[in-house]
């Protein structure tokens, strides 16, 4: 690799073969390498590039002027506003879309403190202080795929328990059991539901880890059992911090933050070479040790990350502020740390530092229901902000966590294929239509697989909104009815009680009624939202499972069933079903969008269903049908003549 030795300049570069796209090209020079100072400097196939990080970005697709990303783990809140800070975690991978719409990624594989410079040619620089440059190029050539050869590589993402996928709600300074119960109360006076409540440091006695305040939380372990009957779930937020007097005690005083001297030496390496690998290193054995102790699959997060994190934690965005931006800025983090391994994520709902707004807290609750990770999450010397406290958050709140309940199998079976084939839960629009350059830069809407879009309001004062909707079939949530002016950007009314929602054509979403909390949520009724594609077909999944055994996955022990509509047929096939994972359910709700005309039938396996069991509203062509089928036998459902036309389906 040395360029002395070589007696001329080194370079080397990878041209994609089937395209003749040069993905990397390193003649534009730089390359240097000595011990302590490595940097590489490449040209890139386009200017489309996401991710590196940790960092704030204030756009998901990267602006090249000139920006020089730290990267460099750091108990450092984002703050976009403040400039290019190195935050959390350290992930030196991006990936690029090339111009005709094929995807590349690439890691460097370095732990060391460095910098990535972008810029316009488009190029990117490395500049690290130690390591060796060891890169790994993911080739796509489609964008999802290149998340799923990145996981392959770095692992896949941990599966997270079922109740994980519930609504949580934290504060750090509830300041006794008392207030802590009183913001439970507030929830489920409200309605709205929640699966997991916790305690934040101020629960210990003098911020010790494993104990609590026995005075001013005086019966927590007794309250935590009592709550855990009615299905409410705990969490102890643990803080293995280094105090201010042992950070000081390296051998010299390197200006050292909340961490150790990077002079340091733990066991046989340097602070120096592994500072960024330990939120990495502490996410295994606290997943073990939860999952001994409890004997389920229990959840870890992390604050800091690094490549491979994902396959025990999750992660939230981090200490962020009660303001406007950082809620819009906090869906690019989103998407950013799906790109890196880690679908787990979510930032604190209605802002950390800092008073919430009524009206910010409203719409951050709105997206915070389509947040994988949705936990409202708040800082000790801030405002209360639990749903419950005002009417219009209360009821705003309720709405859109119901939808999310709703649409947790949906949810649930994104995580299984995240977890079995490294596929992105929270997805942004560009990963299904590459091909769309208007999607390239779009980071105020995203979607949860392929199947919802998902488009909330991000500004203050604001009671409409414009997005964009692909070329495609595409419904709203709420009404069933198709988008007029797909493949344009439209503007929709969005009260204050409105999160835009919409389903794609082509996709079938398990759903189950919604209840307070998961655990009496995971028996009620099912069913399936049809919404028929431009090709008069759907097709969806359902995977379902004990929801907390620590290996089900492994063990094959879960079901897992396929529906598939084609031209007037729904049909059911049960691909697995092991240990009767499926027994038990029932599906009743069938709702069918995009059906043109009121069907004469609906023949359930053979049987004529009464007319008083389904309805067609023809103003939204939506079909809605109760029945009951098991979901662990397999059925055909006929709707008999829903099209003005009849076309050749082969
Ligand atoms: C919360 O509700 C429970 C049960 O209804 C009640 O016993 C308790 O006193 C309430 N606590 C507070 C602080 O409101
Ligand atoms: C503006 C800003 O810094 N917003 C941040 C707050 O929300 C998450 C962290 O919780 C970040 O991703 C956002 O960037």
């Amino acid at each position: 690799l040395s360029p002395q030795a070589a007696g001329e300049p080194f370079s080397f570069g990878v041209v994609r073969s089937d395209t003749g796209n040069v993905l990397l090209d390193t003649r534009i020079g730089g390359l240097t390498v000595s011990k302590q100072f490595l940097s590489l400097t490449a040209l890139l196939a386009s200017k489309n590039i996401y991710g590196l990080g940790e960092n704030t970005h204030s756009s998901f697709r990267h602006d090249l002027r000139q920006r020089t990303w730290p990267i460099f783990a750091r108990d450092q809140g984002p703050a976009v506003d403040s400039g290019e800070l190195n935050l959390y975690g350290a992930h030196p991978y991006f990936q690029c879309v090339e111009n005709d719409g094929n995807a590349y990624g690439l890691l460097l594989l370095n732990s060391n403190a460095m910098d990535c410079q972008l810029l316009d040619y488009p190029a990117i620089s490395y500049r690290t202080i130690g390591g060796v440059l060891d890169f790994y190029m993911m080739l796509g050539p489609e964008p999802e795929s290149v998340v799923s050869q990145y996981t392959a590589l770095i692992h896949r993402p941990v599966m997270p328990p079922y109740w994980a996928l519930g609504f949580q709600l934290c504060r750090y300074g509830y300041g006794s059991l008392e207030e802590l119960q009183a913001a439970v109360n507030r929830t489920r006076d409200a309605e709205i539901p929640h699966d997991v409540q916790y305690g934040d440091i101020d629960y210990m006695d003098r911020r010790l880890d494993f104990t609590y305040d026995q005075v001013n939380y005086e019966g927590f372990p007794e309250y935590v059992l009592e709550a855990k009957e009615n299905g409410l779930r705990f969490i102890v937020i643990l803080d293995p911090a280094i105090n201010e007097k042992a950070a000081s005690l390296g051998p010299s005083n390197t200006m050292a933050d909340k961490t150790l001297c990077l002079a340091a030496i733990e066991g046989d390496y340097k602070h120096y070479d592994v500072h960024n690998l330990y939120g990495w290193a502490q996410a295994e054995p606290t997943l073990r040790a939860a999952r001994r102790c409890t004997g389920k699959r229990s959840l870890v997060i992390s604050r800091s990350t690094f490549p491979g994190s994902g396959r025990w934690a999750g992660h939230w965005l981090g200490d962020n502020r009660s303001i406007w931006p950082d809620m819009r800025h906090s869906i690019i983090g989103m998407l950013e740390f799906n790109l890196f391994g880690i679908p787990y994520i979510g930032a604190d709902i209605c802002g950390f530092f800092g008073d919430t707004t009524e009206e910010l807290c409203e719409r951050w609750m709105e997206l915070g229901a389509f947040y994988p990770f949705s936990r409202n999450h708040n800082q000790i010397d801030a405002v209360d902000q639990d749903p419950g406290l005002w009417d219009s958050v209360a009821t705003s709140s309720k709405k859109a966590l119901e939808i999310r309940y709703r649409l947790l199998p949906y949810l649930y079976t994104l995580f299984y294929y995240a977890h079995t084939s490294g596929n992105t839960v929270v997805r942004p629009l560009m990963h299904e239509f590459p091909h769309d350059r208007h999607t390239l830069p779009i980071d105020d809407q995203f979607l949860w697989g392929g199947g919802l879009l998902i488009s909330p309001v991000l500004a203050e004062g604001l009671t409409a909104r414009s997005l964009y909707l692909p070329f495609d079939a595409w419904y709203d949530y709420y009404t069933g009815r198709a988008a007029e002016r797909p493949g344009e950007r439209v503007t929709s009314p969005a009260p204050r009680d409105v999160i835009l929602l919409h389903i794609r054509g082509g996709h079938i979403l398990p759903t189950q009624r919604p209840a307070l909390n998961t655990q009496r949520g995971r028996s009620q009724p099912m069913g399936v939202i049809v919404a028929v594609g431009l090709d008069r077909r759907a097709t969806g999944d359902l995977f379902w499972d004990d929801g907390e055994g620590a290996h089900t996955i492994e063990a094959k022990e879960f079901g897992l069933v396929r529906f598939e509509f084609v031209q007037d047929v729904l049909t059911s096939t049960i691909v697995q079903n092991v240990k009767g994972s499926l027994g038990g359910l029932k599906l009743r709700d069938f709702e069918f969008l995009g059906v043109e005309q009121k069907p004469k039938h609906v023949v359930l396996d053979g049987t004529d269903l009464p007319e008083a069991s389904w309805s067609y509203d023809a103003e939204n062509r939506k079909l809605v049908v109760s029945a009951e089928v098991d979901l662990n036998t397999a059925f055909t459902m006929e709707l008999g003549s829903i099209w003005r036309y009849k076309v050749d389906m082969d």
